[in-house]
């Protein structure tokens, strides 16, 4: 009996499916004409799958509205990009990367900040003040100092439903710890991250999805650093969504907004609409796109 389900877990090569119509948490494999055309499925993929006996086979994995590399997951709506003001320290270089990824793939990021506990109350300050930058990008942001109080952890269960989120971000930045006080009964691991570092190893070790708030929700394994590899400089300019609100305004189609004349975006820049941080990543990352296309 043929049925379709999405995989909600993925275990050495064992894939748990939920079945669409009753819910039914069915363990698979995936046929082995999957790896002859090295079509791996991922955790959010939905899929045609039988099963007849103890064990079911998915048959097809049906496309996929986007897909992330780091975390591995598909069909996402929104990313929470779970970001440590401290232990690790923020980096705006690192967040900007994530966010670009995550826009490139069409998913709606939101950005909450944890540990800012871990601070003084001048640079929680200080931090509070880059963050309301991304806010006025245009970003959703949850910043408060107490990360984990009620009242903004309902905010951002309110924003699951009827959606798939994932919650992504540096290892040991904690991921885990806000879905554990999203729902107490989940009892995920979490782990200091020198004890992370230690063991070479993150606390999470793999995708899963979990039924909250009327949606599902991704726990992944943190990473240290990420790369820009599929997105082209054309692209990069149109994943900073400050930027589009000025770009129409540029005089050349396709400015890039590097030395350009009557640039609005440069522009912006310079009347204290566009954060510098922001602008000097982009010409950063310009350059490290560039310098891909070099090496091959
Ligand atoms: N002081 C403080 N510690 C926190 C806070 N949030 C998380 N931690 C601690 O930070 C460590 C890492 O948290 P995890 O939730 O395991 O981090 P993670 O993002 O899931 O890490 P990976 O699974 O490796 O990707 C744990 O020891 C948490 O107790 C916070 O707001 N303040
Ligand atoms: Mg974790
Ligand atoms: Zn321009």
């Amino acid at each position: 009996m043929e049925r379709i389900g999405r995989i909600i877990k993925s275990i050495s090569g064992f894939y748990d499916v939920l079945d669409d119509e009753n819910s039914e948490l069915i363990r698979t494999r995936a046929r082995g004409n999957f790896r002859k055309r090295k079509i791996k499925p991922l955790v959010g993929d939905k899929v045609k799958f039988d099963s007849t006996g103890d064990l079911g086979y998915i048959l097809e994995i049906l496309p996929r509205e986007n897909s992330l590399v780091r975390p591995p997951i598909a069909n996402i709506d929104q990313a929470i990009v779970v970001t440590s003001a401290a232990e690790p320290n923020f980096s705006s270089n690192l967040l900007d990367k994530i966010l670009i990824n995550i826009e490139h793939n069409d998913i709606t990021p939101l950005i909450y900040l944890t540990k800012s506990d871990l601070l003084s109350e001048e640079k929680y300050l200080e931090l509070k003040d880059i963050l309301a930058g991304y806010h006025n990008a245009g970003y959703q942001v949850f910043d408060d100092q107490d990360s984990y109080n009620d009242t903004q952890v309902e905010k951002l269960e309110e924003t699951f439903a009827d959606k798939v989120t994932v919650f992504t971000g540096q290892s040991g930045a904690g991921k885990s710890t806000l879905l554990n006080h999203i729902d107490t009964e989940l009892g995920l691991a979490t782990a200091a991250i020198s004890q992370t570092l230690n063991r070479g190893k993150h606390t999470t070790r793999q995708v899963s999805l979990f039924d909250i708030a009327d949606g599902l929700v991704a726990d992944t394994p943190g990473f240290s650093s990420i790369d820009l590899m599929n997105v082209t400089a054309e692209e990069l300019p149109t994943l900073f969504p400050e930027f589009l609100q000025y770009s129409g305004g540029c005089q050349f189609r396709g400015c890039r907004h590097v030395n350009e004349p009557n640039c609005q975006v440069k522009a912006a820049l310079e009347d204290g609409k566009i954060m510098h941080s922001r602008y000097d990543n982009y010409l950063y990352f310009l350059n490290e796109i560039n310098s891909y296309k070099k090496r091959y």
